[in-house]
């Protein structure tokens, strides 16, 4: 049986309500927060704002940023603001720097958190009598657990099957006639290729949809990886410093974005430079503030991933404000030769051009002191077997394409398929090897 929403009075309550929610949540949240987290106290303080100044939702301005160092110096529980006997569960994410994030929650944020998910999962259609294969890694990482609470609290069957193991999870997926696939958009395309040198045809599968994120994917990405598995595929969002996967989910009706799940997470778009709100509408860093987390709230964490808000309504009903599909991070833009380019732009030229698959990697070098970007991407089997003619004309064209679209010159590296490593979880796309 199919219902289109979870939690229907919320999903489409009308926005005044929704915001007099919020903001009651909100004034609760900065006051508990005050008391009990020395830390948030001492930043309040040093900006001048007590609880009792939170009148609106606008004055959410008022209060400091949270950044990825308060945790790490806070590390590892330093901002829960729960005694450790109510902690039931640890999730950490591993940054390239120094130490883990840590992050933590109660009994009931476990509940909110699989609450979310299942919303999540109805967002995408997905319903009790599921069979779920959830390819996202278990462990540390928020994935694996996260979606797996929210499919049983569907009444969905989960299938656990972690990352990796690509040629027996196909086996798994013909056999138990998995319905529902969740797993990075990377590893998607892993078993989609698996499934092509072991012969499976993806329609002789039960897969009907596909709940990929973690990771940045372009439109071209989706279409090719609906061609390859067969299946409609939708964008997920979440980090683990607000909960994990279920933050922002896409509806099967939406054209563009996914609905945020805003009375549990507050978004706002900011400025990147100046720590300004941005009018509605544009695009900028998306900040969030938990609504309703007990073990671990956070107040206007900095994502410094980009995106925009969009409030106009949705087919689905839903009120719940979309964000656009995330196009990078601030963190992840290269800077070359003084050009800003985010992998996504170049994986939306490489895509839309034939003969060209979606494996590919950026590296980035120093020569001197100029930088330069190398483009190494795979073509497909006859391409590669072609006349030396057909392959320098084809990198000739991704050379031009990239330069018209993005402004750098890069040199372009056409390989053979499956000669770039695949991924299991997030994919590495850019490999700098600055040393800066
Ligand atoms: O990646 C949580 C997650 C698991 C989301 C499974 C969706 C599915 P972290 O490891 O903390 O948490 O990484 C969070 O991943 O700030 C984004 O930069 C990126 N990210 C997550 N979802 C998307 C997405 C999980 N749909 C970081 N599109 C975030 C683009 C995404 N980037």
């Amino acid at each position: 049986m199919t219902t289109l929403y979870w939690e229907e009075e919320i999903e489409t309550l009308p926005r005044v309500g929704l915001e007099s929610i919020q903001l009651r949540r909100l004034q609760h949240l900065v006051s508990r927060v005050y008391r009990t987290v020395a830390p948030y106290r001492r930043k309040m303080e040093a900006g001048g704002v007590r609880p009792e100044d939170i009148k609106t939702l606008a004055d959410l301005r008022k209060l400091p940023f949270t950044v990825k160092n308060d945790l790490r110096d806070n590390y590892p529980f330093g901002l829960f603001t729960v005694p450790m006997e109510e902690i039931v569960r640890v999730h950490a994410s591993s940054g390239t720097t120094g130490k883990p994030t840590v992050v933590g929650y109660t009994q009931k944020d476990i509940e909110t958190w699989a609450n979310v998910m299942a919303r999540a999962l109805t967002c995408a259609g997905a319903h009790r009598g599921d069979m779920v294969h959830n390819a996202y890694g278990y462990g540390l990482f928020t994935g694996g657990l996260g979606a797996h609470y929210g499919a049983e609290r569907l009444g969905a069957t989960v299938i656990p099957v972690s990352g990796g193991n690509t040629k027996r999870q196909i086996t798994i997926m013909k056999d138990f006639g998995s319905t529902v696939l969740l797993s990075t958009p990377s590893y998607a395309l892993n078993l989609a290729e698996t499934m092509d040198a072991l012969g499976v045809d993806p329609s002789s599968l039960s897969l009907r949809v596909g709940i990929f994120g973690a990771e940045p994917w372009s439109e071209n990405m989706r279409e090719e990886v609906e061609r390859k598995l067969n299946l409609k595929a939708v964008d997920i969002y979440g980090l683990s410093e607000v909960m994990g996967p279920g933050v922002a989910m896409e509806c099967l009706q939406t054209e563009r974005g996914m609905h945020v799940f805003e009375d549990h997470f507050l978004p706002e778009i900011i400025d990147p430079d100046t720590g300004e709100v941005l009018p509605e509408g544009e695009k900028g860093e998306l900040v969030f503030t938990t609504l309703t987390k007990e073990a671990f709230p956070i107040i206007r964490y900095r994502t410094k991933d980009i995106s925009r808000l969009i409030y106009e309504p949705c087919g689905c009903g839903r009120t719940l404000v979309r964000m656009e599909k995330v196009t990078g991070r601030t963190d992840d833009m290269l800077i070359i030769r003084g050009v800003n380019v985010f992998p996504s732009q170049v994986e939306h030229v490489l895509m839309s051009i034939e003969g060209v698959e979606p494996h590919y990697q950026i590296v980035v070098e120093r020569e001197g002191n100029l930088d330069t970007m190398s483009v190494q991407v795979e073509v497909s089997e006859n391409i590669f077997s072609d006349e030396i003619r057909v392959l320098e004309n084809l990198s000739r064209k991704i050379q031009l394409e990239i330069k018209d679209l993005l402004g750098v010159t890069c040199k372009v590296k056409l390989v053979e398929p499956k000669t770039i490593q695949r991924s299991e979880g997030k994919a590495q796309r850019v490999i700098d090897k600055r040393k800066i």
